[in-house]
């Protein structure tokens, strides 16, 4: 049975016992002397950061793949799927964990930070480090013999570079006393968004399917361009959702704002306001204080910045569209396709 974002509840399942196994083996991995101290707090830490999101990133690998094999899945090839979808789930966890320090933010998932969790802290960092090294441990043990084993942890590598850099771009704007919201614009919030949130998110997932399908991630620069743009819009929501969303449904409340974040709603902000409200969003964009904030909250529903942004949703999915129905394959349009129709318009 399919439910609403297109995935059988049943292939979710599946997906979760995978995690299961692949805990299991990392928790027992002969290459650390565990204690039962070590192990239980490395248990702990996975369960609490790897499997309670979405799953949209994990799970598209696997659909991304039957749609490419066009065929019934062997066990094997479910289970294959299933654990490269595993690596871009750990990829975001460990991702997400850091964020989480270096946005100051407070609750994710529906849950405090991880590195807010009593006892926690700064232990956090070293978690976040041991997410990372757990992704090339999972694909030793699992594809080491693959004709694609280099091509996967070249793939792996070259998006946690991407992300990496575009996560700097995002924090070297918002250096205290450096502050300057006139460098905000379209372009500079394109750049951040690319690297920071749309080749993890978007393109990884489905260039993973296409190895595993034996395909050459050269010839599919144009299924890469589409995802990219993907990306773009969904960062673009959840800038959209950071300010507009309802936290118990997105999961996290909203620091933007306070962070002077170089978010597509300021830069679209300074896009429509007056002089008047140039100066207010001069003057209190980037202040902790609640009444700071707030002020801000005012002016973005006095410019009508939620219409704005309703706009920008229906023409992104006319393009989005577009370019896929461009793409020559249907097998590629239906992978396309499915991404996008689990993103158009989500509340979360
Ligand atoms: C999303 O930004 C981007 C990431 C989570 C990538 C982080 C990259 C690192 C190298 C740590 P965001 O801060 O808007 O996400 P959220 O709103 O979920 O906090
Ligand atoms: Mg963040
Ligand atoms: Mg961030
Ligand atoms: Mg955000």
């Amino acid at each position: 049975m399919a439910n609403p974002n297109g995935t059988t509840s049943d292939l979710r399942a599946v997906f979760l016992e995978v995690y299961s196994v692949l805990k299991s083996e990392l928790l027992n991995d002969p290459a650390f002397e565990w204690t039962d101290a070590s192990r239980q707090w490395v248990e702990r830490m996975l369960d609490y950061n790897v499997p309670g999101g979405k799953l949209n990133r994990g799970l598209s690998v696997i659909d991304s793949y039957k749609l490419l094999k066009a065929d019934e899945l062997t066990k094997d090839e479910v289970f294959l799927a299933s654990a490269l979808g595993w690596c871009v789930e750990w990829l975001q966890a460990y991702f997400l964990v850091l964020d989480d320090i270096m946005d100051n933010s407070h609750t994710r998932r529906g849950q405090p930070c991880w590195f807010r969790v009593p006892k926690v802290g700064m232990i956090a960092v070293n978690d976040g480090i041991i997410l990372r090294n757990h992704i090339p441990r999972i694909l030793k043990k699992h594809f080491r013999g693959k004709p694609y084993y280099v091509d996967l942890l070249d793939l792996f590598n070259e998006v946690e570079f991407q992300t990496a850099s575009g996560q700097m771009i995002d924090l070297i704007t918002t250096i205290e006393g450096e502050k300057d919201l006139s460098k905000y614009s379209l372009p500079l919030h394109r750049r951040i968004v690319q690297y920071k949130t749309a080749y993890y998110s978007f393109y990884l997932p489905v260039a993973c399917a296409l190895l595993m399908a034996g395909e050459n991630l050269d010839n599919h620069v144009n299924v890469k361009d589409v995802l990219i743009d993907m990306g773009i819009y969904f960062q673009v929501q959840d800038d959209y959702l950071d300010c507009f969303g309802e936290p118990e449904m997105i999961g996290k409340i909203g620091t933007d704002i306070e962070d002077f974040k170089c978010s597509w709603l300021v830069v679209k902000a300074l896009e429509h306001c007056n002089e008047e409200q140039k100066k207010i969003l001069f003057e209190h964009y980037g202040k902790t204080d609640p009444a700071d904030v707030a002020k801000i909250k005012v002016l973005y529903n006095e410019i009508n910045l939620q219409s704005v942004f309703t706009e920008y949703e229906s023409k992104s999915y006319e393009k989005l569209t577009s370019s896929i129905e461009a793409h020559p394959s249907k097998a590629v349009q239906a992978v396309l396709k499915s991404f996008l129709g689990k993103i158009y318009k989500r509340q979360k």
